[in-house]
């Protein structure tokens, strides 16, 4: 799963949409690298940041999405609200990828009258304040318990298994010892029948164990996309899709793994 950035459009005066051009044309590179998935949204979550108005959203969002859906892979929306969700299926969206685990009013009404997939992912508190002080008694039963729980609401309200998607949703209220661990018992997640996504491309934890800045930790998030991968992760969401393909390439041709799951 590729992630696929959607900036603010600047207004450009020659009548073209910039940012869904530029969009366009780093989805096409990633598919040409090998994804198989695209994620748009990216990284209006970071810790600490202020969600964005509903307004602002739907205008970034829903163009990248009509002008990617041709392009003949899944497109996967990263959004927590219903109605960016709403829209975004009409254009042509396969997925809905929500870190809120559609917790949402109306966001489960919303998946279960479509035939979306859809990711829930765990996070505990909110975008602004996770990283605060995030506290667990055991993070990989807490988060398991979590996605258990909202699981069964999400299939009691009509989405079937087939179209879910389960995310331990690495940094999200976790401290670099809870993404460590979570990590460690993915295979724990990844048995329980649902295919698991996993996230931790360039994010803080991998700056916490190399020392790296943002934009050079490609080498250690291939890295940990192809041990994810291998703890059985089912989804890989990155934004070196080349150096995660590369990755998984080598642990195919040594072990003979399967990777044209992924
Ligand atoms: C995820 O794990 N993450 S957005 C901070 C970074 C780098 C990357 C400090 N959406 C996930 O990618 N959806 C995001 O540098 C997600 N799982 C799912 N399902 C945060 C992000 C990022 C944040």
């Amino acid at each position: 799963m590729a992630i696929i950035n959607v900036t603010p459009d600047s207004f450009s005066g020659d009548g073209l949409n910039g940012s869904a051009d530029a969009a366009l044309r780093q989805a096409e590179q990633a598919i040409r690298d090998g994804a198989t998935i695209l994620d748009i949204g990216g990284e209006s979550t970071r810790p600490g940041s202020e969600s964005v108005p509903l307004k602002d959203e739907l205008a970034r969002v829903i163009p990248v999405v009509r002008a990617l859906v041709s392009l003949g892979v899944p497109i996967s929306v990263d959004t927590v609200k219903p109605e960016v969700m709403e829209e975004a299926i009409a254009a042509g969206a396969a997925i809905i990828n929500d870190i809120n685990a559609l917790r949402e009013p109306g966001a489960i009404e919303v998946v279960a009258q479509s035939d979306a997939g859809v990711c829930l992912m765990h996070m505990q508190g909110q975008p602004r304040t996770m990283q605060q002080e995030p506290v667990y008694r055991n993070v990989a039963e807490e988060v398991e318990s979590f996605l258990r729980q909202q699981l069964a609401v999400v299939m009691q309200a009509g989405v079937a298994a087939e179209r879910i998607c389960l995310d331990p949703g690495f940094g999200f209220g976790k401290t670099l010892e809870h993404n460590l661990q979570l990590f460690r018992d993915l295979p724990q997640l990844c048995h329980k029948g649902f295919p698991v996504l996993v996230g931790v491309s360039r994010k803080t934890m991998i700056g916490a164990v190399t020392g790296r800045a943002v934009n050079a930790r490609m080498v250690a998030s291939a890295a940990a996309a192809m041990l994810a991968a291998q703890k059985g992760a089912a989804v890989l969401r990155v934004h070196d899709v080349a150096a995660t393909r590369d990755a998984l390439a080598m642990w195919a041709a040594i072990d003979c793994a399967d990777v044209t799951a992924y």
